[in-house]
Parts: structure tokens; C-alpha cells; sequence
């Protein structure tokens, strides 16, 4: 009767640190950095804004400087320098054509593309970001 009432005990103790581990990765994904800087030219050239979270609609994105123009439709070159993988939509709303910029990664010229929409030159209009 004591060795069964001891197993019993340590399983418990298992399932109690089993739950406290699965909630670390949830907070870790949740805290990663997102940072995509985007620019008006090829070459990270020309106006540039700087997107740190999801973005249903670039029509109220404004290029850095205080121009007043739109990003929206006229990004040709971005740096994702965060952490999570930023997904760029033709359309608002997360919609149309995808483009997928890696964590860590940079594309000087959005015109040629392999891996991605061929041309993606100045038709971003959402963002979101994912792990
Ligand atoms: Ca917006
Ligand atoms: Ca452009
Ligand atoms: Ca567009």
C-alpha cells in the first residue's frame, strides 16, 4: 500500500510541470521579435517605414519624413530583421497573392522572384506576421 500511494504522488508532480512546459513555448513565440523595414526604390533605396505587427490594410501607411504618401502598392525592397517570418498580401485583409519574407532575410528587388509571386514590385498591401 505505501509503494502505490508513493507512484501516485509522482505522477502528479509530473503533470503539474508537465503543464507548466507547455505553456513556455506559447510565451516565447508571443514575445519574438517582428521587424520588417520596408523601402519605396530597389536596393533598400527611397522612402522607408518600418512595420513591427500584423497590418490589415497599408492605405494608412505612411512613408518616414512626413511626405504623407502612402507605402500602399509601392514597396519594392524590404529587410526582415525580427524574428518571425512576415507574409506581404497583394490585397488588404490578408488577401491575393502572398509573399513570404523569411526571418532573417532581405530582398533588394521584388521584381524577380523564385520561390515567392514572380513580380511582388509595388503590390503589398497587408502583413502578417507568423513563426
Ligand atoms: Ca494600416
Ligand atoms: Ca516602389
Ligand atoms: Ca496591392
Amino acid at each position: 500500500m505505501k509503494h502505490r500511494f508513493g507512484t501516485a504522488v509522482g505522477a502528479a508532480v509530473l503533470g503539474i510541470s508537465g503543464l507548466l512546459a507547455a505553456g513556455s513555448p506559447a510565451n516565447a513565440e508571443a514575445q519574438a521579435p517582428r521587424s520588417l523595414s520596408v523601402y519605396e526604390h530597389d536596393d533598400y533605396k527611397g522612402r522607408s517605414a518600418h512595420l513591427s505587427g500584423n497590418d490589415a490594410n497599408f492605405i494608412n501607411n505612411y512613408w518616414s519624413g512626413g511626405s504623407g504618401a502612402s507605402i500602399n502598392d509601392n514597396i519594392s525592397s524590404f529587410r526582415n530583421s525580427g524574428d518571425q517570418r512576415a507574409v506581404m498580401y497583394a490585397n488588404a485583409n490578408y488577401t491575393g497573392a502572398a509573399y513570404s519574407a523569411l526571418a532573417h532575410s532581405s530582398d533588394s528587388d521584388l521584381t524577380h522572384n523564385s520561390n515567392n509571386p514572380s513580380n511582388f514590385d509595388n503590390v503589398a498591401s497587408s502583413v502578417r506576421f507568423v513563426i
